[in-house]
């Protein structure tokens, strides 16, 4: 059963999508947590940063510049948050390795 994330990169659901490239696509989320809210997700399956391995270490870098140049391209000037949520505990509820790119807002810290 494809993830609903693979659904999005197959286009089989619809997202509005600001970056795409032969590795990665990003798109924003459809709750948003701030005034912008995207998600960098590589097209490789891999379901979360558990699941990366040495193999992936260009893929995982290709994928932070990805979040640094949507956020660039959003207008983030004042700054912005990265974050990979991680299996249950980390609060990751979609089983695609995902990237949140958070800003338009002043965030709190730390996360609860
Ligand atoms: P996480 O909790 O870290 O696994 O984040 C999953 C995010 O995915 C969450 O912020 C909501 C977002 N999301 C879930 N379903 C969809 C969808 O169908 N489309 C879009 N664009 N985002 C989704």
């Amino acid at each position: 059963m494809p993830t609903l994330f693979q659904r999005i990169i197959d286009k089989e659901i619809p997202a509005k999508i600001v970056h795409e490239d032969e590795l990665c696509l990003a798109f924003h989320d459809v709750a948003p947590q701030a005034p912008t809210h995207v998600l960098v997700i590589p097209k490789k399956e891999l379901a979360n940063l558990a699941a990366a391995s040495g193999a992936d270490q260009a893929l995982l870098g290709h994928l932070l510049l990805t979040a640094k140049k949507v956020a660039e391209q959003l207008g983030l000037t004042n700054g912005y948050r990265t974050v990979i949520n991680c299996g249950r505990d980390g609060g990751q509820s979609v089983d695609h390795l995902h990237i949140h790119v958070l800003g338009g807002r002043a965030l709190h810290w730390p996360p609860g």
